[in-house]
This record gives structure tokens, C-alpha cells and sequence, in this order.
């Protein structure tokens, strides 16, 4: 099991935490997902994941990664 760890921008409330949990959670290796509203910190978990196809996912739904 391996994590990648991602300091969002933009996450203001649970639905958006919902829209990433629902939105990573399907991509390739991903088991769970998990989002900390105040921080904006996404923590993904699974197998073999790839951190640039995540990332870019994340800012697709609307949460790009701080710069
Ligand atoms: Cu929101």
C-alpha cells in the first residue's frame, strides 16, 4: 500500500470533499481517499498510483494543487 499526499486549493466544504473522494476513488489502484476540509491536505492510498495523472485529476475537478 502506498499514499500520495496533495495540498489542494479551493476545498471549502464536504461537498467538495465529496466531489474528490468520488472523483479520485475511481482512478487506476486507488483504495480510499481522504480529505481534510481545513487544510485542504488529499490523501490517496493504494496500489501502483500514478501522482501525475492523480494530480491532474484533482485539478480537473476544480482542485489544483498549491503552488
Ligand atoms: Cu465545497
Amino acid at each position: 500500500m502506498a499514499t500520495e499526499t496533495f495540498e489542494a486549493q479551493n476545498i471549502k466544504c464536504g461537498g467538495c470533499a465529496q466531489a474528490i473522494r468520488d472523483g479520485l476513488g475511481d482512478q487506476p489502484g486507488v483504495t480510499s481517499v481522504e480529505v481534510e476540509i481545513e487544510s485542504g491536505r488529499v490523501t490517496v492510498s493504494g496500489e501502483n498510483l500514478d501522482r501525475a495523472s492523480l494530480a491532474a485529476r484533482l485539478a480537473e475537478l476544480g482542485y489544483p494543487e498549491r503552488t
